[in-house]
Order: C-alpha cells, then sequence, then structure tokens
C-alpha cells in the first residue's frame, strides 16, 4: 500500500484534480451509508424514502426520516478524510474541484470551499408551492412537515431518485471530470446515476483514477489506482 500511497502522492502533485465523494467519507464521522449495513432506517431503505412520491403519499414519514438523519448529521464532527481534502484544496487554490453527492455538509464544515454539491443540502428547504427556499438548521424540527409562510409544505432541497440534479452544479461537475489530470473518487458506491459517470468522463478525457474504498466498486474498472482502505486513513497519507 505504501508504494500505491507514494505514487499517488506524485501524480498529485501537479495538474488539475478532482475529488469526487459518496457517503463512504463520512461514515467514520457516524453518518449512516446508503448501501451499507447501517444504511437501514427502521425497516425503510433510502430508496423508498427519498423519492417524490413516497414525500408525496406520506409527507410526515419522510420528514420523519430526514428529521432523524438532520439530528444524525448535526452531531457529526468532519473526520480525517474531509479535513485532508480542506487541506488538499488549500495547498492547490485553482487547481483543485471537490464535487460531492453527500447532503451532510460535514466538507463545509472541515473547511472546504466553493463545493459542487449534486444532490443538494439537507440543511436547506424549498416550498412546494411557492418555491421560496432557504436555510434551516432546526433540530428536531418544531412541525412535521413544515410550512411555508405560504402555507405551502417544505420539502427537503435534494434531489431524490428519478429526479433531475441542479443544472450548474451537474455543469460544473461534467466540466471538471473532462478537464481532470486526477480524478480521485472516495467514498462511493459509483451505482447512481448520473453522478456515477463522472468517472467514465474523467477516464475518457484522459485523467488518472484513483479509487478510496474498503470494498470493490464498477468504478475500479476504470482506476489505474486503488487505495483499499478507510478514507479517513488513506487521505491523510495522500497529502
Ligand atoms: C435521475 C439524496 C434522471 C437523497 C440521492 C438505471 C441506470 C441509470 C440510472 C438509473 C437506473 N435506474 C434508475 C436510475 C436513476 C437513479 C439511479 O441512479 N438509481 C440507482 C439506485 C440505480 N438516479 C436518479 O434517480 C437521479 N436522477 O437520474 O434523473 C431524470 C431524467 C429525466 C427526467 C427526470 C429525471 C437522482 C439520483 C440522486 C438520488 N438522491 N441522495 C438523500 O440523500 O436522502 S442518492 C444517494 O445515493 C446519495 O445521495 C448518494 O449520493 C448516492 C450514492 O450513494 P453513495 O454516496 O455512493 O453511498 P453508498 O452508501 O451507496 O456507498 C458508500 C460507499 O462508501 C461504499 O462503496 C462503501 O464501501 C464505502 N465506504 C464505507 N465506509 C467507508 C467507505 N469509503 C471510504 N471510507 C470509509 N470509511
Amino acid at each position: 500500500m505504501e508504494r500505491l500511497i507514494e505514487g499517488v502522492r506524485q501524480i498529485l502533485r501537479a495538474g488539475r484534480i478532482v475529488a469526487f465523494t459518496g457517503a463512504g467519507i463520512s461514515a467514520e464521522s457516524h453518518v449512516p451509508t446508503f448501501r451499507g449495513g447501517d444504511g437501514l432506517w427502521r425497516n425503510y431503505s433510502p430508496e423508498s424514502l427519498a423519492t417524490a412520491e413516497a414525500f408525496e403519499s406520506d409527507p410526515r414519514l419522510v420528514w420523519e426520516w430526514y428529521d432523524w438523519l438532520r439530528g444524525l448529521i448535526h452531531a457529526a464532527q468532519p473526520n480525517p478524510g474531509h479535513l485532508a481534502l480542506a487541506e488538499l484544496q488549500q495547498k492547490n487554490p485553482g487547481r483543485f474541484t471537490l464535487v460531492t453527492q453527500n447532503i451532510d455538509g460535514l466538507h463545509e464544515k472541515a473547511g472546504s470551499r466553493d463545493v459542487v454539491k449534486l444532490h443538494g443540502d439537507i440543511w436547506r428547504l424549498r416550498c412546494t408551492t411557492c418555491g421560496r427556499e432557504g436555510r434551516n438548521e432546526q433540530v428536531p424540527m418544531e412541525h412535521l412537515p413544515p410550512l411555508c409562510r405560504c402555507g405551502g409544505t417544505l420539502r427537503p432541497a435534494i434531489v431524490w431518485f428519478g429526479e433531475m440534479l441542479p443544472e450548474d452544479s451537474w455543469m460544473r461537475a461534467v466540466d471538471a471530470a473532462g478537464r481532470a489530470d486526477v480524478f480521485v473518487a472516495i467514498g462511493t458506491s459509483a451505482v447512481v446515476y448520473p453522478a456515477a459517470g463522472l468517472v467514465r468522463v474523467a477516464r475518457e478525457s484522459g485523467a488518472q483514477i484513483v479509487i478510496v474504498n474498503p470494498d470493490p466498486t464498477p468504478a475500479d474498472q476504470l482506476a489505474q489506482w486503488i487505495l483499499r482502505g478507510p478514507a479517513g486513513e488513506i487521505l491523510p497519507r495522500l497529502i
């Protein structure tokens, strides 16, 4: 592993870097991943709750899940993996882009700036009637589901399954992946699209692909470097 770490350290020294993160980077902050053993809540799978249909049919149940998740995330601290990426950005201003699928805000809490959030932000709510959007860090929420001052029901401003990604974030991510010299996929199972497709965009544009993950993923076949282990241990050794 030491030789691999040294090799990746070398390629990170020059060129444009994209770090692409998934729920696994927050696992060591005790935020449950989606598909790991701890990914289930009560007996619901995220896929069954993180949809507009589920919200439509039972906004209170979906909100109970997100209120529980907000409570967990509120108590969570960034781990050495988050902190290492913030340091990598500070050391390489202008040639580092962080693209995350996570909605927990732990990258910003660790000091990362200008984070490209593909799936939204659990601390922002949007009105399903008037569309007004704003920050809300209430833990726990006073009312479930929360209501807008217009009387409409508020939803988390995150991307559910079957929903489009925010256009500007998606375009920024595709552009960065297409111009990357090194693309590091950290803590993602690489099964959710279109986000997972960024690995292939980077590979086909000539980037070196680095995977940081304790388990195999479908993206491994695109990678020149596979660092098998937890992000909280591996990332600090890369900077
Ligand atoms: C869309 C917000 C289009 C909610 C999320 C078939 C083919 C292609 C696409 C599809 C398809 N069938 C359905 C689709 C579309 C669907 C999709 O991809 N489904 C998958 C399940 C097959 N995609 C969508 O619906 C997207 N929208 O396609 O719209 C469209 C077109 C026209 C018109 C309308 C729409 C929207 C996807 C976004 C969904 N929202 N999250 C919420 O968070 O509550 S996705 C959710 O899963 C998370 O946001 C996360 O981003 C995503 C992926 O999960 P990961 O982050 O990778 O986490 P996971 O738990 O899976 O894996 C953790 C990894 O970490 C593991 O590998 C583990 O080994 C590793 N790990 C564990 N510990 C550590 C670690 N790594 C490092 N260190 C550790 N310590």
